[in-house]
């Protein structure tokens, strides 16, 4: 398979361009949307390039593993454990993704609503 092309947040994870980063180890980093929709807006996403959920493959599993439990881990830091908080992954051009680099969203702080826009 080809190498996907490098996007803004290749970028951000090769440090030539800054960003608010939160939380970092060998596998993830977790930095501060640069357009938040609610008080607390942060980016999860794999080192390893993978364009969007759809391009995962069965080797990604553990990655996939561990990028929720450092969801679950930097939303407690960010003060979201009491009153909860939600986690977005958009897939593809009708899921509203415009980075193709998988990232998770976390979103907390406020009451979010359902069915989302
Ligand atoms: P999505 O629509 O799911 O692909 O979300 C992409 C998000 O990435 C969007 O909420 C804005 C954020 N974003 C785009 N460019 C940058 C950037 O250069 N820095 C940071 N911190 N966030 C960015």
């Amino acid at each position: 398979m080809s190498k996907p092309a490098e996007t803004i947040f290749g970028k951000i994870i090769s440090r030539e361009i800054p960003a608010d980063i939160v939380y970092e180890d060998d596998l993830a980093l977790a930095f501060k949307d640069v357009k938040p929709q609610a008080p607390v807006h942060i980016l999860v996403i794999p080192k390893k390039p993978i364009a969007s959920l759809a391009e995962a493959e069965s080797e990604d599993c553990d990655l996939l593993g561990h990028l929720l439990l450092t969801a679950q881990h930097v939303a407690e830091k960010a003060g979201l454990q009491a009153n909860g908080y939600r986690i977005v992954i958009n897939t593809g051009s009708d899921g509203g993704q415009t980075v193709f680099h998988l990232h998770l969203h976390i979103l907390g702080g406020r009451q979010m609503a359902w069915p989302p826009g």
